[in-house]
């Protein structure tokens, strides 16, 4: 957006700002190839758009995805040798030398991947002494086998006979009679939690085992250990308190009163069935869907039935096919957050806010506000709805982050129905307020899910299992706050006071979402800087000092996921085109445009676009779950790019604040 005049300034201050006039020609302010650079990268953007509105860039995860669609057809008996031979193409090209997958671009060996990839390409029918497969069997026996796996892994190798259920942590059905007061119940889960444990306690009661199309000899090492291979931690303590309730449940699932556990199935597939989305799928993202698919089968539901015929063609839209006839699975798909994130980057650099791709966009976002309730009114219960989700069809789960995001872009663009869009933003605006957690600050689906219990489970030793505030999320809704003119009401001081003691000691701050501390400082400083705090401040001094000691040479700057279980790998890694956006938005929010850390990085980001306006990124810098679970957007290499272009030709986004 352009810098307003001082009389914009005055006159939004009263209110919400309002969508500014085009912005002035640029000429002789910012250098040529900095306006070329944006140029371009807005053509390639609008060349993106999707004739409907939207925009969506590939989701790219790792291959357990690939190896779990391949085993879930197995199991059902629908796998076809098409899909079989374009997923193990997908999943070979993965493969790195030493015979191993990773989870991320670069990252060290993965067990658990390696394994699912490994018994994947078996079904395809690579034989077990060819050279590349024996590299990875190798790996894996050197590495502990099976028993060292993840759970998520020995309950698909359980499914087939390959692993003993026995030897696996208990989940009962009967955890969805738990009321929501009770410790555990299935509302003290993150939602993407919830949506896989409730299928999966369904599988886990009747312990399905299909005929193993050959056997697995070659990854297992100590297939008779006593279950569990760990030994016990002390009986007074969190950890091991859980694992002898998982030896009491061992010996509960055989006395459980069958009539009870037939009424808590009978109960999860009602919970389930009432959660499908009107596409098919559930929570728009894959592993619920794929367990969901499971556990219905098993309870009676044959293929034929219209839920799990919807949720089987649901199934095959996180199909990616590439050029070369590579098929990736995507975990979930992204077009609300790349369409919000697009939008926000073209105003920002410039586009007219009544261009025809904003106005577009805006329709399209418009039709994806969520009108009715979902699971998180469990926790916030007179609560009116007005969010938005991240995917095409999730209405059970808008998101805090999506909904502050949309706000932000809708906020930008001239639309010709004026008062539709004031609507929509008061309803999301009140919705993301109601979902302030008691602390304070925000987190990603739900208000208040902080239970420690959950993580202690036996069961859930994969990923992140509750969604407690964050501060890039909390950032966002300030920002979304400050620009909607209300930095000075008392939540989003609640939420700033929150931020500034969440700065770590050395000026940064953790990102959830996104990696790591580029991306919590990336998204924190702009918010502060939006609600009124002054570059001045400590705080902001704090940051833009940790930035500039952690730019790399080349002017960029770069962090990967090691710095999730290191922290003195905060900040450092191969310079990625999201990441030095993310880290010229802070400097810029903070009064650095004419520093020298501003101009390395933007001279950095035009030295390395590419000719059609992109950039290459084939790191990761999304962040699904710290460490386990990494994402790469592939649209994340261009909008944020040209989002940080955009406010160094034309200055930062108004945001009148409101006396934070
Ligand atoms: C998964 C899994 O695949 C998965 C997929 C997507 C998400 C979480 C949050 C948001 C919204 C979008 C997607 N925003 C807060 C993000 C903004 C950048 C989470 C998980 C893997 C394993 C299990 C996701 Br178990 C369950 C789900």
């Amino acid at each position: 957006m352009p810098q307003q005049s001082d009389p914009g300034r005055a006159a939004a201050a009263a209110g919400p700002r309002v969508a500014a006039a085009p912005p002035e020609p640029p000429d002789g302010y910012g250098p040529e190839r900095v306006r070329e650079a944006a140029a371009r990268a807005t053509r390639h953007l609008l060349e993106r758009q999707d004739p409907e509105g939207w925009w969506k860039g590939d989701l790219e995860t790792n291959v357990t995805m690939d190896a779990e669609d391949l085993l879930l057809r197995q199991f059902l008996g629908i796998r076809d040798e098409a899909t079989t031979q374009a997923a193990a193409l997908f999943i070979r090209g993965e493969q790195r030398d030493d015979g191993t997958w990773a989870t991320f671009h670069g990252g060290p060996p993965e067990l658990s991947a390696t394994i699912e990839a490994y018994v994947a390409l078996r079904l395809a029918g690579d034989a077990p002494d060819a050279p590349h497969m024996s590299r990875a069997s190798a790996w894996i026996r050197a590495h502990g086998g099976i028993a060292a796996a993840r759970v998520f892994t020995r309950i698909w190798l359980a499914l087939f006979g390959w692993w003993s259920w026995d030897h696996l942590p208990e989940i009962p059905p009967e955890l969805v009679f738990l009321p929501p007061w009770v410790p555990l119940n299935i509302y003290d889960f993150g939602c993407w939690a919830r949506q896989t444990i409730v299928p999966l306690t369904v599988v886990s009661a009747l312990r399905p085992v299909r005929p193993a199309p050959f056997a697995l000899d070659e990854l297992h090492t100590d297939a008779r250990a006593p279950y569990p291979a760990k030994p016990l931690a002390p009986a007074a303590s969190w950890d091991g308190a859980f694992q002898r309730m998982d030896k009491v449940l061992h010996v509960y699932r055989r006395f459980a009163p069958r009539r009870l556990r037939k009424a808590a199935m009978d109960s999860a597939a009602r919970w389930i069935i009432e959660r499908q989305e009107n596409d098919g799928c559930w929570g728009g993202i894959q592993p619920p869907a794929v367990y969901s698919v499971i556990a219905l089968h098993l309870l009676g539901y044959d293929l034929g039935h219209p839920v799990m015929r919807a949720g089987l063609e649901s199934l095959d839209r996180f199909a990616v096919w590439r050029e070369d006839g590579a098929r990736m699975i995507e975990a979930c798909q992204s077009p609300v957050w790349d369409t919000c994130l697009a939008a926000i980057a073209l105003a920002d650099a410039g586009l007219r806010p009544d261009h025809p791709a904003l106005v577009k966009a805006a329709d399209w976002m418009l039709g994806e506000e969520i009108t009715r309730s979902g699971d998180w009114a469990v926790r916030r219960p007179g609560l009116a709805p007005g969010g938005w989700a991240f995917e095409f069809h999730n209405d059970t789960y808008p998101d805090i982050d999506d909904t502050a995001e949309v706000v932000l872009a809708l906020r930008r663009i001239k639309h010709p129905d004026p008062a539709r869009v004031e609507a929509a933003i008061a309803r999301g605006v009140s919705w993301n307020l109601g979902m302030q957690s008691k602390n304070g600050a925000w987190a990603a689906f739900d208000a208040d899910n902080t239970s420690p219990f959950p993580n202690k489970l036996p069961f859930c030793d994969f990923g992140e299992v509750i969604d407690p505030p964050s501060a890039d999320v909390t950032a966002h809704v300030v920002e979304m706050l400050a620009f909607e003119g209300r930095a000075g009401d008392a939540r989003a001081r609640c939420g700033i006071a929150w931020l500034l003691a969440a700065q770590e000691p050395d000026g940064s701050w953790f990102g959830r979402w996104g990696t790591n501390y580029i991306y919590g400082t990336g998204s924190v400083v702009p918010a502060l800087t939006a609600a009124g705090i002054a570059p001045s401040h400590p705080a902001i001094r704090r940051a833009v000092h940790w930035l500039e000691s952690v730019q790399n040479e080349d002017g960029g700057w770069g962090e990967d996921q090691r710095s999730y279980q290191d922290r003195s790998w905060a900040g450092k890694g191969a310079s990625t085109a999201s990441q030095t956006a993310w880290a010229l938005m802070a400097l810029l929010s903070a009064g650095e445009r004419d520093g020298k850390a501003v101009e390395r990085g933007i001279d950095h980001l035009v030295r390395t676009q590419a000719g059609d306006g992109s950039w290459f990124e084939p790191w990761f810098t999304g962040t699904g779950f710290p460490w386990d679970f990494s994402i790469n957007y592939h649209l994340y290499r261009q909008v944020f790019p040209l989002t940080a272009l955009g406010r160094y030709l034309y200055g930062e986004p108004f945001a009148p604040a409101g006396g934070a």
